[in-house]
């Protein structure tokens, strides 16, 4: 088979991809490890920031995010007893996040593709990719057991942290930054209200808690845990009991528990590959970095890797440019690793780090001066909104 653009991962850097393209008139095949019921119910991000929700407008895909969506101006830091709202709008000349859950948005971007005649190989996995560095590089994937191949103009590794295209480069060509964190995050979906409208981010002395939600009857929330702790060590009243003592006492008396409708753990880690280019083969997404969740940027950098190298392809095969596929990497890198530092910087001030009494004085600390002066809402405003796309034309 032959494409103009393969790429590996229906996750919403690929799936995203393939649709900026379609809409410039150039083609794809995406290859997808698992199969579209997988992909559609993992439940990850719920945050998304007004660069990304404009991306999706571009791609068409943005209809149902701004009927269902909810755009929030401010978020909750919870620290010592006390609340304190950061005004995000503001701060930054009105900038909002609209939470919309990533399941959402990769439903309606499966959607979209597939009822423009999209192509997407749900159980597909590719295993390598070769000959990157030539003008026919190839991705070497199974379908129903048969090793098959894709020979493309350009192959985009979107296939997340344990994908294959990031594996294909020799080690000598690649260099990885990982810092792991001592700690996980156990995470509760529940269809109750909110306790909250809006976010709310909380340091305790027990660990961090973070209330967050999907919609006016959905909620998510999320306590952090041991990194070897088990879903099956965790009933729901005792989700429920830890979450509440973890919020100040105004607030946890507002808490609604229900039944769970889903529940998991997630590993943290701050993680980047450089360059995200080898030859004609580009990494967007996790497949090219990982943020801790507190932040929620994890997502939004896929957009903005997005926004830059559909632009990159585009300019490629309108005008026979190949000066912004030579800037992707760089243009992409800046803009992760400044939130790569957010992110690294927010789990820091947010979390418990063994039994040191200094650390924790030094968080709160650090909150009340941030919270008390507006230069510091400004900082955690500005970041959290998202910093802005670069020209890149
Ligand atoms: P994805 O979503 O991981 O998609 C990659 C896709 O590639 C497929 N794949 C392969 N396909 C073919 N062949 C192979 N060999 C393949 N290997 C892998 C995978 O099956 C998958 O479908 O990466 P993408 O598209 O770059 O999107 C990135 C986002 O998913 C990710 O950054 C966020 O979900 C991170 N994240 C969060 N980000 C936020 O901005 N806010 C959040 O609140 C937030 N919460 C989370 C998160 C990630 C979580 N994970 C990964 C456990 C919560 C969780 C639990
Ligand atoms: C979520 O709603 O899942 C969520 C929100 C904010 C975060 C992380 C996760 O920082």
């Amino acid at each position: 088979m032959r494409t103009q653009v393969g790429i590996i991962g229906a996750g919403p850097s690929g799936l995203l991809l393939a649709r900026l393209l379609h809409l410039q008139g150039i083609e794809s095949v995406i290859v997808e490890r698992q199969s579209m019921e997988h992909v559609l119910g993992r439940i990850r991000a719920g945050v998304l920031e007004e660069g990304m929700a404009n991306l999706l407008r571009e791609a068409q895909v943005g209809e149902r995010m701004d009927q269902e969506g909810l755009p929030h101006e401010g978020i909750h830091l919870a620290f010592s007893g006390r609340m304190e709202r950061i005004d995000l709008a503001a701060h930054t000349g009105g900038k909002a996040v609209m939470i919309y859950g990533q399941t959402e948005l990769t439903k309606d971007l499966v959607d979209a593709h597939l009822a423009a005649g999209g192509v997407i190989h749900y159980e597909s996995p590719a295993v390598f990719v070769e000959d990157y560095e030539s003008d026919q590089p190839r991705i070497i994937y199974e379908q129903n057991g048969q090793r098959q191949e894709l020979i493309c103009d350009f192959v985009a590794g979107c296939d997340g942290y344990h994908g294959v295209a990031r594996q294909s480069v020799p080690a000598d060509k690649i260099r990885l930054f990982e810092k792991t964190y001592p700690f996980g995050w156990l995470g509760i979906l529940s269809d109750v209200p909110p306790v909250e409208e809006e976010i709310i981010y909380a340091n305790h002395e027990r660990g961090f808690a973070l209330c967050s939600l999907r919609s006016h009857t959905r909620s998510r929330y999320y306590v952090q845990c041991e990194l070897d702790d088990d879903v099956a060590n965790w009933t729901d009243d005792a989700f429920w009991d830890e979450l509440r003592r973890r919020l100040p006492d105004e607030v946890s008396e507002r808490v609604t528990t229900g039944p769970r409708l889903e529940m998991s753990i997630a590993p943290l880690r701050s993680f980047v590959v450089e360059p995200l280019r080898f030859g004609n083969m580009f990494l967007a997404g996790d497949a090219g970095h990982i943020v801790p969740p507190t932040g929620a940027k994890g997502l939004n950098l896929a957009a903005s890797d997005i926004f830059y190298l559909s632009r990159a392809l585009i300019a490629y095969y309108s005008e026979k440019r190949t000066d912004l596929l030579d800037r992707y990497s760089a243009a992409a890198l800046r803009r992760v690793w400044k939130a790569v530092r957010f992110s690294w910087w927010f789990t820091e001030m947010m979390h418990r780090f063994e039994d040191d009494p200094i650390t924790y004085r030094l968080q709160i600390a650090e909150l009340d001066y941030l919270t008390g002066s507006e230069a510091g809402r400004t900082v955690m405003a500005e970041n959290y909104v998202g910093l802005p796309f670069e020209t890149f034309e």
